[in-house]
């Protein structure tokens, strides 16, 4: 009998290979080429599956053009890549990687938060430019974390798990705002207050984005927003590009508007806004915020079990679109 047919897209952990290969006839790209839209249709010819990034979009374009798909499965919990709507008409199956990489994103996230209020990268910069010489009192005085208050925007898993952190750990009082509201246990737990979105920005000494890019999310912080917030709040991208305006916060982070800013994720990436690369006040990470060797064997091993369980026994592990699964009609 013949094995479907899987399509790796970009370079992986060599030991993915040799798990799919056991199932699939496994076509890789661990030269880790990055394919035109059109390199990506042409290869998807005659595959079943495609173990994705996360940057691969999937729409009723290219779903038309590969009638034979019938699983993409994200190594990455973000699936602002796949058009959901799209997939399910096409039949096709979407899955992604959730709460594998919570724990270690919220420990990024404060990491950021951290080198960002205590302005460490430019200290750094200034230590590596030979230019420290001598103690003053205020060098690189930086912003208090701990009892300051944080405010998250997007309440999911790993906004959870930064509150946490940050109630528990740092005695910071913790506010939030997300599309709906947590039960009153989960608020609990996780020591967070609700709040409105103008509120916390006029509140927050920090704030955390956590929440998914879609159309709706797109410029949640743009100019009207940063201008709401304190001239010494500091302000924490960990979600996606988009969901800032780059421009903006650029403009206001030279201008002072607010103290500083933590970005791993950008409009447009992996290009940067040429304005953020000349702005002193922003710690800048190549969207790293799940990158343990752990954290990502756990990602892409979620993505193996999506394949294997959908296409080898009719079972995926965590559908995002499970209507596809019900015969139609059913
Ligand atoms: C990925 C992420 O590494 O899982 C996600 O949604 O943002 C990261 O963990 C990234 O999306 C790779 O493109």
């Amino acid at each position: 009998m013949t094995q479907p047919a899987v399509l790796i897209t970009r370079a992986i952990f060599p030991h993915v290979l040799e798990q799919l290969s056991q199932h699939f006839d496994v076509e890789s790209n661990q030269e880790d080429v990055i394919w035109s839209r059109e390199e990506l249709v042409r290869r998807l010819q005659g595959k079943a599956g495609a173990f994705m990034t996360g940057t691969e979009r999937v729409d009723a374009e290219l779903l038309a053009k590969c009638p034979g798909l019938k699983l993409c499965a994200n190594m990455t919990v973000g699936y602002n890549n796949f058009d959901l709507g799209a997939m399910s008409a096409a039949g096709v199956l979407a899955t992604n990687a959730p709460d594998v990489l919570t724990e270690t994103t919220a420990d990024f996230g404060f990491a950021l938060l951290m080198a960002t209020a205590r302005r460490i990268t430019e200290s750094e910069h200034y230590l590596r430019a030979g230019k420290w010489t001598r103690w003053s009192y205020n060098m690189f005085a930086g912003a208090e974390v701990h009892g300051s208050t944080l405010g998250i925007v997007g309440m999911g898993r790993i906004g959870q798990a930064v509150a946490k952190r940050a109630a528990l750990g740092f005695g910071m009082q913790v506010i939030y705002h997300n599309r709906s509201r947590l039960d009153a246990a989960t608020e609990a737990a996780v020591q967070a207050r609700y709040v409105g979105k103008e509120e916390l920005l006029k509140t927050a000494d920090h704030v955390m984005l956590v929440l998914p890019y879609s159309a709706s999310s797109h410029h949640t912080i743009g100019a009207a927003e940063l201008a709401l917030m304190k001239p010494t709040a500091t302000l924490i991208n960990i979600a996606r590009g988009g969901i800032v305006d780059d421009a903006a916060l650029a403009e206001a982070l030279r201008e002072g508007r607010i103290a500083a800013a933590g970005l791993d994720v950008f409009e447009g990436e992996p290009s940067v806004n040429p304005a953020l690369l000349t702005v002193p006040n922003v710690v800048l990470t190549p969207h790293i915020a799940s990158s343990t060797i752990g954290t990502r064997k756990a990602m892409a091993a979620l993505a193996v079990s999506n394949l294997i369980g959908f296409l080898v026994h009719g079972k995926p592990v965590t559908p995002l679109n499970p209507e596809v699964l019900s015969p139609r009609g059913a």
